[in-house]
């Protein structure tokens, strides 16, 4: 990216001063602040190198970035490192767009403002660190004495382990993460038939991709891009389905545009033919899995679903099926990939489609084989927990607000539900949540957004910790800014690819901008204030960040120091690959039947199962949705660079659906749902089928503080209903998908 390394003072200060004229809530303090300049970053000396690992999505690449009188110049691929390969994606190139980005938190500011909305002016006023911090731990200790620390509801994702361990000293039974809508049908699947969710892929030793609405490549996801080209240039057959013909079908040998939620069918037939005819890996299924003990009920289970009656759900046609079963268990390794939400949480029968998927994998006999899908070899790395252990956590009982404890799987798996969240708050019980912390999460990745920050407005005191001012911070009563990962510190592991292990260090490249912190300090910061017991040594001395991370990779054999570890940049420890011949699982094979699914009164074995809505005379088209190659998620639409590239989503349709609703190239048209309604502009491509409408993830921002993305396009969430835990068990979904694609809609002209 040219642009970036021109990227001078001059032009921050004429952001930061275009930023501020536009903010449209007044001359209030609040615009003041936003107004205020960037301060330079200082301390370091004139041109340096580092290592550090991106950490924009969880490839987590390593880099090297050029960085001159304290400022982020450039970056570029780490070549020793596993998963880049010495590449980095436009949106890790665009590093520079988010830390020095005009609109980022500055300070720890409390709201004066009691009412919540879009339009609402928090009325934030500035607080320094002490005063925030004593204000939320203080209404944090209120809340558990007076209400119960299932009061407490904290938006977070596991990490860092020292924050967990603030989490855990709530005790609230309450702590949220975006899994549902991501990978948690992964890992309570993958957790019964392989022992642990498998997220290695040796892809680029495969002959034969077999890819399920596996999008990667279209993803610019480099540690799963480069190997696909890579195992293409060895001569590897690879076969895409998706409704949506994407970068990732332009790679492919064959592409089948299947018809959205159908492929569950399209797998189980092809398991069935493989297992007739018996094409499997014999001697693998034979030593290695559950086969040789429940093969009655499993060839009597897959019977029934033949390639025939698969056709007809999917528009694959049988002959296909038949004859790409057939290549798949002839040329081994063979892999059928699969990552997190792709077809892991869209529909409502990705449990068993990711269930049908492993075991396709299982019959080609590459489960932890070269080319196959393979157990990542991981450092040993002590968790805070092991290195400084805690006194005894406080047990979480109390009301589950997502339901969660409904759900034997979903409860076992610790983490929860954002599909079901809107419906524990506003339905099940209302009131019941009194305090909520979050961090680094929006409502726009939740299902039915509209609701879900409706749900979020009714908590009386609520802290947003965060690096942009994104729509749920403007719920915010207390708002602390946080660092980006640029400016942050971590050892970060090779887990997609890692074949031996490998660590890349996390190292800040400049001073902090502004006030900005990290959660690790801000976690041992109200745990002083709140849980101090928690927070002290036996010889009485507070943790510190510096000080874990110096035992961190001590103990885990790195460096002496971490400050020794900042000097390496990358620790490998190369190892030969030995297969393994033993499994993670209860009796050391990999769980083709899976009999704890069976005792809990789910499937034991993947069953067809539709997906939850299916087009209507109402709503005649199915809601497909993909994220964009250079975005990430809906947090980097405010990222100058990666806005000027794609500023704003679009409604892509097929021009035979053009011709028939009778829209043009560039016509705004409505498209509705049973629960929402998006405006947005036709898009027409013969890219999609005739029965979908594509929408790309992640525009739609209602927050006027982010100065170039507000506006823009439109939520393809708002589409998207969320659902009950009631309705999750009713159709026996085992990993309690959330449904994050699975809506039907109508399109309207404006
Ligand atoms: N650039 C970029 N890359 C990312 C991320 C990001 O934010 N930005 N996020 C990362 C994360 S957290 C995740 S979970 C992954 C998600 O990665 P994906 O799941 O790949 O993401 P999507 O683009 O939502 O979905 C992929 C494609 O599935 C197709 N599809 C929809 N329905 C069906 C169906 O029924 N069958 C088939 N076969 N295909 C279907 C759509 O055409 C869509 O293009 O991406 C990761 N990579
Ligand atoms: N409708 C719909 N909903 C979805 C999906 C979808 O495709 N469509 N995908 C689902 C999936 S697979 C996932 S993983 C979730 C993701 O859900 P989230 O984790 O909520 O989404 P992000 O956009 O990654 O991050 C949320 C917020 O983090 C803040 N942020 C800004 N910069 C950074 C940064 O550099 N690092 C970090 N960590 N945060 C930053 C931003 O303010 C952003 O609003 O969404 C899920 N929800
Ligand atoms: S794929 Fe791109 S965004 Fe993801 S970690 Fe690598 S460089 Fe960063
Ligand atoms: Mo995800």
């Amino acid at each position: 990216m040219a642009s970036q390394s021109k990227l001078s003072r001059r032009q921050f200060m004429e952001l930061a001063g275009a930023g501020a004229a536009t903010v449209a809530f007044g001359d209030t303090l609040f615009s003041k602040l936003f107004a205020a300049q960037l301060q330079p970053a200082h301390g370091l000396s004139p041109t340096q190198t580092l290592v550090t690992a991106c950490g924009i999505c969880d490839s987590v690449c390593g880099m090297r970035a050029t960085v001159v009188d304290g400022v982020l110049k450039f970056v570029e691929g780490l070549p020793e490192d596993l998963h880049g390969n010495g590449t980095l994606c436009g949106k890790g190139k665009a590093a520079p767009g988010l830390v020095y980005d005009p609109d980022r938190l500055k300070y720890p500011m409390k709201r004066t403002n009691p009412k919540k909305g879009w339009n609402e002016d928090p009325g934030w006023v500035r607080i320094t660190w002490n005063e925030a911090l004593d204000l939320v731990a203080q209404k944090l200790l209120e809340t558990i004495q007076k209400y119960g620390a299932d009061s407490v509801l904290v938006l977070s994702r596991p990490s860092p382990d020292i924050w967990m361990r603030f989490v855990n000293a709530i005790g609230t039974p309450n702590r949220l993460d975006h899994q549902d809508t991501c990978y948690q049908v992964h890992k309570i699947v993958h957790g019964k038939v392989f022992g642990t969710r498998l997220w290695g892929h040796d892809l680029n030793n495969s002959r034969y991709i077999l890819a399920f609405g596996w999008d990667m490549p279209a993803k610019s996801k480099n540690v799963y891009t480069w190997p696909v080209a890579e195992a293409k240039r060895k001569g590897c057959k690879f076969v895409f389905f998706s409704p949506y013909r994407s970068a990732t079908a332009n790679l492919a040998d064959e592409y089948f545009p299947i018809r959205p939620g159908s492929d569950l069918a399209v797998v189980l037939a092809m398991i069935k033919v493989i297992l007739e005819e018996e094409l499997y890996d014999r001697d693998f299924l034979q030593n290695y899995t559950n086969f040789p003990q429940y093969r009655q009920q499993i060839l009597a289970h897959f019977a029934p679903y033949t390639p025939q009656w698969a056709q007809e759900l999917s528009d694959v046609p049988a002959a296909d099926i038949v004859r790409i079963a057939r290549e798949f268990a002839a040329t081994r390794p063979g892999i059928a990939p699969s990552h997190k939400k792709s077809l892991g949480a869209n529909y409502a029968n990705a449990s068993p489609l990711q269930h049908a998927l492993a075991i396709l994998n299982i019959l080609n006999g590459s489960v932890d084989r070269p080319g196959g899908l393979f157990y990542q070899r991981l450092p040993n790395i002590p968790s805070v927990d092991a290195i400084f252990p805690p006194p005894p956590y406080p047990p979480k009982n109390g009301v589950y607000i997502d339901g969660k404890d409904m759900h034997p799987f979903v409860k076992e798996s610790g983490q929860g539900m954002w599909s079901t969240l809107a419906d524990g708050m506003l339905r099940k019980y209302p009131g019941k949540i009194k305090f909520g912390i979050t961090n680094l999460y929006n409502h726009m990745s939740m299902p039915n957004c509209k609701e879900a920050f409706e749900a979020l407005a009714t908590i009386p005191f609520f802290v947003v910790m965060e690096i942009l001012p994104n729509e749920v911070t403007l719920l915010a009563d207390v708002v602390l800014p946080l660092t980006t990962w640029v400016e942050g510190s971590d050892l970060v592991v090779r887990a997609y690819r890692g074949l031996y292990p490998q660590v890349v260090v996390r190292q800040p490249l400049g001073a902090a901008q502004y006030e900005a912190k990290g959660l690790g300090w801000i976690a041992i910061e109200l745990g002083k204030r709140a849980f101090p017991e928690y927070f002290k040594k036996p010889d009485g001395s507070w943790l510190s960040m510096g000080e874990i991370l110096d035992e961190k990779v001590k103990r885990a054999g790195i460096a002496q120091s971490f400050a020794q570890f900042k000097q390496m940049g990358i620790w490998s420890k190369v190892q030969p690959f030995v297969p393994r011949t033993e499994f993670p699982t209860s009796d050391k094979k990999l769980h083709i039947y899976v009999p704890e699914f069976a005792d809990k009164g789910f499937d034991p074995l993947p069953a067809w199962m539709p997906k939850r809505e299916e087009p209507s005379a109402e709503y005649p088209f199915y809601l497909i949705t993909t994220i964009p190659a250079i975005h990430r998620r809906n947090s980097t639409q405010n990222n100058r660079f990666l806005h000027e590239i794609m500023p704003t989503n679009y409604v892509m349709i097929h021009p035979r659906t053009a011709q028939q609703l009778r829209v043009a190239e560039g016509e705004t048209v409505k498209v509705k749902s049973r629960v929402g309604e998006v405006r947005l502009p036709v898009k027409i491509s013969p890219q999609i089928r005739e029965d979908c409408v594509l929408i790309p993830h992640g525009f739609g921002h209602q927050s006027r503080l982010l100065t170039l993305a507000y506006g823009k396009g439109a939520r393809d969430g708002d589409l998207v209903p969320a659902q009950t835990m009631e309705e999750i068990l009713a159709r026996r979904d085992v990993g309690g998908s959330g449904c994050i694609m699975d809506a039907v809609v109508r399109v309207e002209k404006v």
